[in-house]
């Protein structure tokens, strides 16, 4: 047995340290692998989740992908690149440079995720790139970026969160969702500290609350107008911090006026008592945080819901106080970083606008190309989908870290598109349902068998290490792009004037000369992480962002002296509440939620090929009220059809009095969910409505 590694999980972004041990680094798949928890990394300091457990059993088992299939019959490595060569320039010459598609994940590390946004502007050409993220947190991260110049999931360290006397946390259900981020707040509740969640449904995490809010879904807006309107009339309004610190107040101070507690109790179904209870407890205490989940932002109005949330927190003065502010709890292994580094469509690295002609100048110096060809801003993730295959769409698509398949919203829709393209292109490590739909799948390498940096969802840059040897025959992202950027050349060919770099050292497939070259492009940009090295991540566990400089110590509390906005100042913005993009009606009367369970992560692509965690749960269901259940004659275990606008699933009753009468939650992890999924989008983040339609119940025989 060889000592073991220490990296983290490969799965959520709470990026729990692990120790990996490898029964023997030399001979890889096959071999058994042992996990344990690190005591060093502040997220987890000793804890894991069940999947982070048995996260080993997907570097051994026989699920792996270990060699490129070409329309499904295995192919050498140079014949499936050769071939995905060949058909790319057959589309852009037929289709334009926009005629290819590029879908990334927020699941790729920081290398993968910069790598992937590089390959798309510079050797494909293309503006049509976007990624998973924008599923995830792109509403709170527009919200953050309105208000506060920056989006950093928790702008503190999360073991700030015990030392809060209150934390409201929205739309979140952590006790599932990252287990042992429940240890902050329990710290905090033993303290004396009170905990508030908001979620439709009394959820494992709703148990540990001292006080749960209970609202319709898609109200969540409504709630947090109301609770702002109560907090400035119970005198809870921080004057000083607001005249200080902020601007824009008295234009929400006005719109909130109209919004007192009973018509809140209406639209939300929360009683008038437990938002003064709220109010009071948030009110009164020195510290507190409001963090928001999926829950509330995975809306057509996330946004705003969002901005209503950082409005209340502001308005009591809480960002950029010491354990105090507002926070989003994230989402992917990656999910910050893979949102600073350029696959969102709209972005370069660094967090910059790909619109901004000073960003374009910047980053073309750094990749050595003229920033005149840099494509502009493309679609969203699900326009993009959308308009796969259509006339004036992409007739292809390389597809990295992404099981749209189970994951997109109107999965059966986009599933057709999908099936519509010239050329679909997997990179997955196992056969996702998204990876048998293509005609060329890569086998790549996965966590533990790769270097790499990941960003947590406080924005602390972490080392992804090497722990066993990958199988034979599997390649990594980094590998398959530089494959593909030396057969296509793109602007680095000789046509183009300001090229000539060698494309196969402009895509580097060494991990950490791809970091030191997103180092520079990050330069300067809201997400510096110009100072940071792996040798300093490693001594440090983990380093903050912005941390511009080798000797700059890095950022854990980026507000604490000011917020990088033009005057310093935090920005109150007025936000309004409207109904969900669908509402209910006698036809489908019941609202449809959506979320996880603890034991299985995503699409399931790789949590549902882990036995231990089928041993829990293996397949879809339909959670329901008793008194619901009784009025449509259902019994637990029972099979259910739902029935939307979009298509209609079928799942196992689970009768449960946890959940509203008026709502039904169905997890995403299997295919059904989202087959009922309403894909209206916000309209500042793009987001779809994952978290509220209509559908009506039917018995199944
Ligand atoms: N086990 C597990 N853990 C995960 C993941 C996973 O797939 N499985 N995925 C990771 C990722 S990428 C993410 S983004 C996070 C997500 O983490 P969370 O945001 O905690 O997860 P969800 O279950 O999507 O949603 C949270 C809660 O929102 C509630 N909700 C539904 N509708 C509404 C509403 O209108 N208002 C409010 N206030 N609440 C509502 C649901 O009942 C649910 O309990 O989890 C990460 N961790
Ligand atoms: N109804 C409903 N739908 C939802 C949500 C919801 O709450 N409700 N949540 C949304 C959210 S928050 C998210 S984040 C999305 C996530 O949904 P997906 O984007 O489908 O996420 P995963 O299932 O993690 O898919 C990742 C895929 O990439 C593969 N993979 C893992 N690591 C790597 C790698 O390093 N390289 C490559 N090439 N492949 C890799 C995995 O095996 C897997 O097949 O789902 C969204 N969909
Ligand atoms: S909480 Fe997240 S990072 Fe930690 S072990 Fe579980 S899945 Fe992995
Ligand atoms: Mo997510």
């Amino acid at each position: 047995m060889k000592a073991p590694t220490a990296t983290h999980c490969p799965y959520c972004a709470l990026q729990c340290g692990m120790n990996v041990a490898a029964g023997s680094e030399e001979s890889g798949a096959g071999e058994t692998v042992t996990i344990t928890p690190r005591q060093d990394v502040p997220a987890n300091a000793g804890g894991l989740c069940q999947k982070g457990w048995t996260a080993g059993e997907l570097l051994t088992g026989g699920q792996r992908l270990t060699t490129p299939l070409l329309h499904g019959e295995p192919a050498g490595w140079d014949e499936a690149l050769d071939y995905v060569a060949d058909r790319i320039r057959q589309v852009q010459a037929e289709h334009g440079s926009d005629g290819v598609a590029v879908f990334g994940g927020g699941g790729l590390t920081n290398e993968k995720a910069y790598q992937l946004g590089k390959f798309a502007r510079t050797v494909l050409r293309t503006s049509q790139i976007d990624y998973n993220g924008r599923f995830c947190m792109s509403s709170a991260a527009a919200a953050s970026n309105r208000a506060f110049g920056m989006d950093r999931g928790l702008p503190f360290p999360i073991t700030d969160l015990a030392e809060a006397d209150a934390v409201l946390l929205a739309g979140g259900n952590v006790a599932e969702t990252m287990p042992p981020f429940l240890r902050h707040l329990t710290a905090m509740r033993e303290r004396g500290g009170s905990l508030i969640v908001v979620d439709p449904r009394l959820t494992a995490t709703a148990r540990q609350a001292d006080l749960h809010l209970q609202p319709t879904p898609g109200t969540d807006l409504a709630l947090a107008l109301g609770l702002l309107h109560l907090a400035i009339t119970e005198g809870h309004l921080d004057e000083a911090y607001v005249a200080g610190r902020t601007t824009g107040f008295d234009a929400v101070r006005t719109s909130v006026a109209s919004w007192w507690p009973e018509r809140v109790e209406r639209i939300t179904g929360v009683p008038v008592a437990h938002m003064r209870q709220a109010v009071a407890i948030l009110g009164g205490a020195g510290r507190a945080a409001i963090l928001t989940g999926r829950g509330a932002e995975q809306h057509a109005k996330g946004t705003d819901t969002v901005t209503a949330f950082i409005n209340l927190a502001l308005a009591l003065g809480l960002p950029g106080r010491p354990g105090s502010g507002y926070g989003c709890v994230t989402g992917q292994g990656n999910g910050q970083g893979g949102r600073e580094h350029g696959q969102k469509a709209d972005q370069l690295p660094g967090y910059r606008k790909i619109d901004d002609p000073a960003a374009r100048e910047h980053v073309a110096r750094v990749w050595g190309v003229d920033p005149r060809d840099l494509p502009g801003p493309g679609r969203s993730a699900y326009e993009l989908l959308d308009a796969l295959g259509t006339a004036g769409g992409p007739r292809a698509l390389l597809l990295f870290g992404s099981n749209p398949v189970i994951s997109a919203p109107r999965a059966g829709h986009v599933t057709g598109r999908l099936g519509s393209l010239d050329l679909l292109v997997v990179s997955d490590l196992v056969m996702s349902e998204t990876a048998a739909m293509a005609d060329v799948v890569f086998p790549t390498t996965q966590w533990a068998e790769e270097g790499g940096t990941m960003t947590n969802l406080e924005g602390r840059v972490l080392l992804r290490r090497r722990a066993v040897t990958p199988p034979p025959g599997v390649r990594s992202d980094l590998e398959i792009l530089q494959g593909l950027a030396v057969r296509l050349r793109g602007l680095f060919s000789g046509e183009h004037a300001s090229a000539g770099a060698d494309p196969a050292r402009a895509f580097s497939t060494e991990p950490r000369e791809v970091f030191d070259e997103l180092r520079r492009a990050s330069a300067g940009g809201v997400a510096d992480y110009a100072g940071i090295t792996y040798e300093r991540i490693a001594a440090e566990t983990g380093v903050f962002w912005p941390c511009p400089a080798e000797d700059h110590p890095g950022t854990p509390r980026p507000f604490l002296d000011g917020f990088p906005t033009p005057d310093g100042r935090a920005r109150f913005v007025p936000v309004e509440h409207r109904p969900p993009g669908e509402d209910v009606d006698e036809e489908y009367p019941l609202y449809l939620t959506t979320g996880r369970v603890l034991a299985h992560y995503q699409s399931g692509a790789q949590t549902r090929r882990i036995a231990a965690l089928n041993a829990v749960v293996d397949e879809t269901f339909v959670e329901v009220h008793p008194d619901l259940a009784e009025r449509l004659e259902v019994s637990a275990g029972q099979l259910l059809r739902v029935v939307s606008r979009r298509g209609v699933a079928e799942g196992v009753a689970r009768v449960n009095p946890a959940i509203r009468a008026d709502t039904v939650f169905m997890p995403f992890h299997w295919a059904g969910a989202n087959l009922l999924t309403n894909p209206e989008l916000d309209p500042v983040s793009r987001m779809p409505e994952f978290k509220v339609c209509a559908v009506r119940l039917e018995r199944v025989g």
